[in-house]
């Protein structure tokens, strides 16, 4: 355990709120988490799976009402309304406290209190931020030991330090009325109540990781991220690094895990996974950007992953994993999600908890936002830097979102403040991640709409500040938009592992290999350059059409920008403005 009195007298006073009946110190032993399984399993909590095919594998539904983030439930509490932005909700910290106090107070009544610190970030990396999490659910328990370093090795690296995020969760009645996720970034402090879903209640993830580390890292002089980490090695065995942000359930796990085409293969490519969500980035010693990913496993979509898409993530999930919302085959105590195979069970639970026959019934077995929890190191690709608490060096950095017009497959920003523009204009089809309508297009920058902790334009200032000490040393930087869809509705470009195909051209981009076309927009592809070595059915003519720039069209985008720019006031960094009136000079040419 713990000396540290910065962390004694805060659990004295949240123990003092919520009164718990007993106190539990998660060690970070296996013995202890075994215990939580056996309890949470013999409660209903959780139902334990098939042991040949799933070992230490386990399925959680949590309520109907409870699953996904809920954007409009999630506060700022900055002490000044303006340092929370136009993007965030806002409410006064002094006001908040008192409501979710009086929400919390008591909820642990019959209850056990655990106390979770956790790293993230390798235990002791210079990266590496310390978080505190108490909880009454031991599904986030077990669910924060997959996804973090846990336990008293982190105490150990804490010391006497008043550097770490206090997480308060509180189940309470699970009342979609009064759920709130709250964050304190001048405390260093979040609290969630009646909330029994991933994002919402991993106190880690989202909420520490990228909602509390963005505003730490404007602070501190580094970046907190929504970017997958990935690695591609080619033939000679170099390996480049390229982080990508795209908003949530569009595509980082798919790509962080890509398994290249066969002719790739066969030449030597491959790819490594360094992380799939999140991404902290810090300038080296030598004065380039290296990341890091903070997390310990992923919590990643489950439907549509499937041999054929993501048989990486598919793998990461035989074992030791914990499953939310998919659907129950009764037959074999396994699980089953839209998308897995064609072979959907007929005596199953769906993720409600209804008896449910695949074969026969027009309802969904799983929730399109259900999801696995599982541990880094089960990948078959996951990086030899994983744990490296240095991180690894960044070549490129990829935006891109869901859109099915306008944006072409691939294009290069002009340099890194135009890079900054790119992503602060990246627009996308909502999904569901998150509560609320799925297909509407909205602007969401750099993926990190739901996360930055503080007023996006300062936040752009910070990218903006960031390029100017990387100079000649910055990632170069690009878009992506693996969605573009034909008349009928289909996607045009096959994505997934053919994927790899446009990351070898941004590499080829990056090390001056490669000739591009200038548009209005940035450098995008000659068509010859992409290579379609492989692709069955798939023209060199599709692939022009997908990288074809319509003046018209962005003609359009740049009044949408405009308005969207509105928003940020006199805190709209000038070299953005600069930038959307050179696009659109450019354009009008
Ligand atoms: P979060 O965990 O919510 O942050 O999501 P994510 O960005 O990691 O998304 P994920 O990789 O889980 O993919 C979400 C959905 O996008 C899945 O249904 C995938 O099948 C689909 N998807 C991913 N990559 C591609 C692609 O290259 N092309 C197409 N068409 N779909 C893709
Ligand atoms: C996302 O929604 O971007 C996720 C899942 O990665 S959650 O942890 O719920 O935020
Ligand atoms: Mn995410």
């Amino acid at each position: 355990m713990t000396q540290n009195k910065s962390v004694l007298d805060w659990i004295e006073n949240m123990k003092a709120l919520v009164t718990p009946d007993n106190v539990v110190w998660i060690t970070g032993e296996e013995a202890q988490l075994e215990e939580l399984r056996k309890e949470a399993c013999s409660t209903g909590e959780m139902i334990k799976l098939n042991e040949e095919k799933l070992p230490g594998c386990y399925l959680h539904r949590t309520a109907v009402n409870d699953v996904a983030r809920v954007e409009d439930r999630t506060f700022i509490c900055s002490k000044k309304e303006e340092d929370a932005g136009p993007t965030n909700h806002w409410m006064d910290p002094e006001k908040a406290y008192k409501m979710l106090y009086d929400i919390a107070k008591g909820s642990y009544k019959g209850r056990t209190m655990y106390v979770i610190p956790y790293s993230m970030g390798p235990v002791g990396s210079h990266f590496a931020k310390v978080g505190v999490e108490l909880t009454d659910s031991i599904y986030v328990v077990l669910n924060m030991a997959i996804m973090t370093r846990v336990g008293n090795k982190v105490w150990d690296v804490l010391g006497d330090s008043n550097d770490w995020v206090r997480g308060l969760h509180c189940k309470c009645q699970i009342d979609a009325e009064k759920r709130y996720i709250c964050h304190f970034p001048e405390d260093n402090t979040i609290i969630s109540v009646n909330s029994g879903y991933g994002g919402n209640v991993l106190l880690g993830k989202k909420c520490f990781a990228l909602r509390i580390a963005s505003f730490q890292g404007k602070n501190e002089g580094w970046m907190a991220e929504h970017m997958l980490i990935l690695g591609v090695q080619n033939p000679k065995g170099e390996i480049k690094y390229v982080t990508a942000a795209f908003p949530s359930a569009c595509g980082k796990t798919n790509l962080a895990m890509l398994i290249p085409p066969e002719g790739y293969r066969a030449k030597g490519y491959k790819v490594w996974t360094v992380g799939d969500d999140i991404a902290w980035m810090r300038i080296g010693p030598d004065g380039r950007l290296w990341a890091i990913n903070p997390e310990n496993g992923f919590f990643g979509v489950a439907p549509g992953t499937n041999e054929k898409s993501n048989p990486n993530a598919l793998h990461t999930t035989r074992q030791g994993t914990i499953f939310t919302n998919v659907a129950h085959n009764l037959d074999d105590n396994t699980v089953w999600w839209e998308g897995l195979d064609k072979n959907p069970p007929e005596n199953a639970v769906d993720w409600k908890g209804n008896p449910w026959n695949g074969k026969t019934s027009t309802e969904k077995g799983a929730h399109p936002n259900s999801r696995f929890t599982a541990p880094a190191k089960n990948c078959p690709c996951i990086s030899p830097e994983f744990e490296n608490g240095a991180g690894v060096p960044i070549s490129a950095i990829v935006f891109g979102g869901r859109r099915a017009q306008t944006t072409p497959l691939v294009y290069q920003s002009r340099d890194w403040n135009n890079g900054v523009f790119v992503g602060s204009i990246m627009a996308s089809e909502t999904t569901a991640a998150a509560t609320g309508a799925v297909g509407v297009v909205r602007r969401d920058p750099m993926a990190m709409l739901p996360f930055c902790g503080y007023h996006m334009g300062d936040y752009f200032k910070h990218w903006i500040e960031m390029g100017e000490k990387l100079g000649d040393k910055a990632p170069k930087i690009f878009n992506v938009n693996w969605f573009r869809l034909d008349d009928e509705g289909n996607f045009i470009w096959p994505g997934f592992g053919d994927n790899l195909r446009v990351l070898e051209w941004i590499i080829d981009r990056c090390e001056g290999k490669v000739d591009a076309e200038e548009t209005a927009i940035g450098y995008v592809p000659h068509a010859e350059d992409i290579n379609l070595e492989g692709l069955k059915d798939f023209s060199i003519d599709t692939l022009k059409g997908i990288l074809k720039v319509d003046n018209g069209q962005w003609a359009k985008e740049a009044e949408g920008i405009e308005e969207f720019y509105k928003k940020f006031g006199d805190r709209l960094p000038a070299e953005l403005r600069a930038e959307l009136d050179g696009l659109k000079e450019r354009l009008a040419k």
